[in-house]
């Protein structure tokens, strides 16, 4: 499928959707959504890991476009935010892990996008913020909620309620970003992640990936009883045979995802 406002490459299990748009920073426009979102879709059926980063040097994600968010009305920006929430939560869902490659401004949606992936690693240039409040809104795409997941209220609060960018090695040190690389380097470091996920048993990856995501929202008792349900269901894969088979064996495994 041909997409305008987005690239997608595959390396191997390995897919990578870049953000382009650079002459406006990768802002995200209500068609780049929808692209992204018919892409990560179509991506996570056939891929181990998913890696997102924007196009250029300067920019991961400037946030959402504020040229066409200009002129909504709310019921618009309903829509708009709706769009925002449907990437964010797809991309929690996918069985695939995601990975933000995070090389450069990830600002409003674009720190959004960021927060609802598996994992963050951001360039030494990165600056990451929910500036919204800058114009007048507050973030719409979840930035309320995950963002206070990942750092705590205090930080949280601080970053949204001022309106300022914090630096990578900041963004590193409050638990923002899993690590700080060289911006030359971070695709590579990237893809070298994502491979070793994708040496992995995937419905190992799958199963606990879901029990992260679903398990932070219930309480610890019944997130903990899924994890034993899911544990033992495990067991009966092909893939789990095939692990521990291979670890007896000392050699590696092959897994199939069965
Ligand atoms: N949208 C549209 N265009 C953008 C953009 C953005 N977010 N960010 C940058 N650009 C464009 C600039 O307008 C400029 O275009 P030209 O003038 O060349 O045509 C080009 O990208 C280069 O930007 P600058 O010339 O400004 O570059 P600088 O290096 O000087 O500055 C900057 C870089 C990232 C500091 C600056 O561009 C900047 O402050 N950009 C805006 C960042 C921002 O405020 N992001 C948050 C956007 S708000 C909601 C739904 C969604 C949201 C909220 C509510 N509801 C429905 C409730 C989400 C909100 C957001 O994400």
């Amino acid at each position: 499928m041909a997409y305008e406002n987005i690239q997608v490459a595959r390396e191997g299990s390995i897919a990578i959707l870049t953000v382009n748009r650079p002459k406006s920073l990768n802002a995200l426009n209500g068609k780049t959504l929808r692209e992204m979102t018919q892409a990560v879709r179509e991506l996570a059926d056939q891929s181990r890991a998913l890696i997102l980063t924007g196009a250029g040097d300067k920019a991961f994600v400037a946030g959402a476009d504020i040229a066409e968010m200009a002129p909504m009305t709310p019921w618009s920006a309903r829509e708009f935010s709706e769009l925002g929430h449907v990437l964010t939560a797809l991309l929690e869902d996918i069985p695939c892990a995601t990975i933000a490659a995070v090389n450069g401004y990830a600002l409003g949606g674009g720190l959004e996008l960021a927060v609802a992936c598996d994992m963050i690693f951001a360039s030494e240039n990165a600056r990451l913020g929910l500036p919204e409040v800058t114009l007048g809104v507050t973030p719409g795409f979840g930035g309320t909620q995950r963002l206070v997941r990942l750092v705590g209220k205090l930080r949280a609060k601080e970053i949204i309620f001022t309106g300022e960018m914090v630096d990578a090695q900041t963004a590193c040190r409050i638990g923002l970003v899993n690590e700080v690389v060289p911006q030359a380097q971070l695709l590579a470091h990237c893809k070298k992640v994502a491979a070793k996920i994708a040496e992995r048993g995937p419905l190992a990856i799958a199963r606990a990936k879901r029990l992260v995501e679903r398990g932070y929202d219930m309480p610890l008792r019944a997130a903990n009883r899924q994890e034993a349900e899911t544990f033992a269901l495990l067991f009966d894969t092909q893939d789990r045979a095939e692990g521990m088979k291979a670890f007896l064996e000392k050699r590696p495994a092959r897994f199939v995802g069965k």
